[in-house]
């Protein structure tokens, strides 16, 4: 009988290995038969797959529309790398609940209203010569007028400003060439400085505007102070884009709606959608921004809450302000890389009109006017300055631009297709199906001076049929596409799970430096120093009337303090720093029902204020799974009920009592640990670690942990010389546990050095 069983596992398990083998050795072909896979696929995903480790040629920036954030992936695997946090609270980064962090929130109040959301549209790199140079990022909020700034150190958002004089924008963020200023014009028209009065007096009391926000790279902030705008008619401005190269020193917005309608449908008037597209042309704005600045700066300007307006006549004076006609409803305007042209996509237009900068500054040198608007603005002769008009299908929208020179790709919104064209000779080369009404597409670098070519991102609106049923409300599709060849390949479709994407830009990958830790003890919102910050070893708990403040640490697996008493009422703020320095040695901090959460990177501090108004026994712990003994990374807030006359001690006391046979086995494992570790340590000694930055950083870690551990083995040996088996036998185990984490950061250096193929190195 047992025989029998014992061959029938035999059988069993041989069966197994026979199924494993099989599958094991299932080849390219097999695989595309059961996945139903053709050739060109298998191309397409030779092109995206990233084998594990490695690394994305271009990261890409995708506004997250509604969310308030901004999503950041990788290109080509599309592989989604963050979500950044900018005018909306994100948990798992503390954004919106650390202390510091909801002051940069509290900066996009708007007239003193708190505003936990945004509508992000346009993010823009910072750039150097018209080139991303990876420092700093911008975003704006269609929905509340506010521009935010971002480092792409830490990317982490460091700045909130509003538009002190729009209630709506769109035309944000487009940078100019050093990043001097950075771009948002207005969208529907409103009473400038958000003021009131009746739609009957639309054409004189509303108006639009475009702010050029002043910003300051060596405090990585906007300067509020030194930043003007213009007032503009209330045409319904749109997108903008700033000159380049030639046209260096102007900016280009378009708009739609030059009607001026105002809608009424309830009092059976036609829709805004169709007063707003009755008549064939609405207007580019060409603004010389650059002498703008220095009409600001001699302070010909009105007041409006205390910023800088430029009124439009005094623009119109002094020749900062002029309009060309553009085809029935533009959206896009994008300057060419080389600066020489600016490309206008008509939703209701088959045609992209290509503007030459060239024919268009030579019409405003020679005073060349066709007419002037109603408001004295002078409109030059459309037909004068156009370079091509070339025809692409329907519903033109955004362009982007090639590496090669001349090409450009627009999407078509209503036909769902991409179109590249040569834009010098106004020929079209290719088109490309996309899944579907794309709004914006990018492609690498693709608005910069020097695109690098290469990938186009389809940004579509709609993913109707192309996922996995998810509900009603899909997620958004952004199509790969492979641009490199003269036809152009569609190579992957990614959902994307998160708000609206309106625009994205990328930037190749060498170009970004972020850091890896943050300086011991950094207000990373602020990037400066926290004054909360202490080392280990100085923290305390600070008591007034009324009010306990606790500054403490985190690393691998403790909080201290541990143990934190308080009495009902009294405000309470933690201020905690991460003491690590070892790569993603991330902590989380949260009290259980009364706040959180922290997120708290190697190097910074956080704090969490909250008022202790309900007495109870509280938990808190950390919220990242970050060692072994994550779980035991725990502690107590104790909120004393009001009037409770302290009888009973609140301090720790020992449940479990440890006697000397207790100390002694726990200090021979001890000794035993320190035998493994000492010859982990000497195989590390015996190579060229040293040529590894990796293995340097976790070098430097575990030699962190091990003087950690000699401080445990120190008061391990204290308590012991008095006798004191309890002390002794916890604080030998605190010294373990600096052992097993010094191990296992040995065991990880020894593993990446045998696959790196480090070598031995005579002693
Ligand atoms: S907009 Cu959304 S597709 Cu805000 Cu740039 Cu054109
Ligand atoms: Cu620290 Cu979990």
């Amino acid at each position: 009988m047992r025989s029998i069983l014992k061959t029938s596992v035999a059988v069993a398990s041989l069966v197994g290995w026979g199924t494993l083998s099989v599958s094991a050795a299932e080849n390219l072909a097999d695989v595309m038969k059961r996945r139903g896979l053709s050739q060109k696929d298998l191309l397409a995903a030779a092109k995206t797959y990233t084998p594990t480790g490695g690394r994305d040629e271009f990261v890409v920036f995708s506004s997250g529309g509604q969310s308030g954030q901004i999503m950041v992936y990788g290109v080509p695997s599309m592989r989604l790398l963050k979500y950044i946090a900018v005018f909306t609270p994100e948990p798992w980064q503390g954004f919106g609940f650390d202390d510091e962090s909801k002051k940069i929130l509290d900066q996009g109040k708007i007239d003193g209203r708190e505003i936990r959301w945004g509508d992000t549209h346009h993010p823009a790199l910072s750039e150097t010569n018209g080139k991303p140079d990876g420092e700093f990022l911008f975003i704006n909020d269609k929905a509340n007028p506010r521009v935010a700034v971002v480092s792409l150190h830490d990317f982490e958002t460091q700045q909130i400003v509003v538009n002190p004089i729009l209630q709506s924008e769109h035309g944000g963020t487009f940078v100019t060439p050093n990043s001097e200023y950075v771009i948002e014009a207005a969208q529907y028209p409103g009473v400038l400085g958000r003021g009131y009065a009746p739609l009957s007096e639309f054409n004189d009391k509303f108006r639009g505007a475009v702010t050029y926000w002043k910003f300051d790279r060596a405090k990585g902030r906007i300067d509020v102070e030194k930043s003007f705008s213009i007032e503009l008619p209330p045409y319904t401005q749109d997108l903008a884009d700033a000159g380049k190269g030639p046209s260096d020193g102007w900016s280009f917005i378009n708009s739609f709606c030059a009607e001026r309608y105002v809608g009424g449908i309830e009092q059976g008037r036609p829709p805004f959608e169709a007063g707003c597209s009755a008549n064939d042309a609405d207007y580019l704005h060409v603004i010389n921004w650059k002498k703008a600045a220095e009409v600001a700066a001699a302070g010909k300007t009105t007041k409006i809450n205390g910023h800088d307006v430029i009124p439009m006549k005094t623009a119109i004076d002094e020749g900062l302000l002029f309009l060309i006609a553009e085809p029935k409803s533009p959206h896009g305007a994008d300057v060419t890389p080389d600066g020489k042209y600016i490309i206008v996509g008509g939703k209701l237009d088959t045609n992209v009109t290509v503007y030459s900068w060239e024919k268009i500054k030579a019409a405003i040198d020679a005073k060349q006017f066709a007419s002037k608007d109603p408001y004295g603005i002078p409109i030059l002769d459309m037909k004068q300055v156009i370079h091509k008009q070339v025809q692409l299908g329907l519903g033109p929208l955004h362009t982007q631009y090639d590496s090669k020179p001349c090409i450009a790709y627009t999407s078509l919104y209503v036909d769902s297709q991409v179109a590249k064209y040569d834009y010098c000779e106004g020929k079209v080369l290719d088109k490309i199906s996309v899944h579907y009404n794309i709004g914006h597409l990018m492609t690498m670098e693709g608005d910069s001076a020097a695109p690098a070519g290469k990938y186009l991102v389809a940004l579509n609106k709609l993913a109707i049929d192309r996922f996995n049923p998810v509900g009603p409300l899909h997620p958004q599709n952004h199509q790969l596409i492979d641009i490199t060849g003269d036809k152009m390949e569609l190579l992957y479709d990614m959902p994307v799970p998160l708000g609206e994407p309106h625009y994205a830009a990328a930037i190749a990958t060498d170009k970004l430096k972020p850091l890896i830790r943050y300086k011991y003890g950094t207000d990373s919102r602020t990037g400066l120093d926290s004054p909360f910050a202490v080392r280990p070893g100085s923290e305390k708990i600070v008591r007034e009337p009324g009010k306990v403040t606790v500054f403490g640490t985190a690393i691998r697996s403790h909080f201290t303090p541990e143990i934190v008493e308080v009495n009902e009422g009294d405000e309470v703020t933690f201020h905690i720093t991460n003491s690590e320095r070892a790569e993603d040695e991330t902590h989380g901090f949260a009290v259980s029902t009364y706040a959180g959460n922290l997120s708290l990177e190697p190097g910074k501090t956080a704090s969490l204020t909250f008022k202790a108004d309900r007495p109870g026994a509280f938990s808190f712990y950390c919220t990242e799974f970050c060692s072994a003994l994550h779980l035991e990374m725990e502690g107590y807030l104790m909120v004393k009920p009001k009037g409770l006359v302290d009888q009973v001690s609140a301090k720790a006391t020992d449940a479990v009592t440890y006697t000397k046979a207790d100390f002694d086995k726990q200090y021979k494992t001890n000794l035993d640990t320190q035998t493994v570790i000492d010859s982990v340590v000497k195989y590390i000694m015996s190579t060229n670690y040293k040529d590894f930055p990796t293995v340097v950083a976790l070098v430097e870690d575990a030699v962190d942990q091990l003087n950690f551990a000699k401080e445990s083995r120190d008061k391990t040996d204290d308590a012991a010389k008095k006798g004191d088996w309890q002390q002794g036998t916890l604080w030998a185990n605190q010294w373990w546990q600096y052992q097993v984490k010094a191990a296992d950061i040995g065991l990880r250096v020894k593993t990446y050095l045998e696959e790196h193929g480090a070598k031995t190195v005579a002693k």
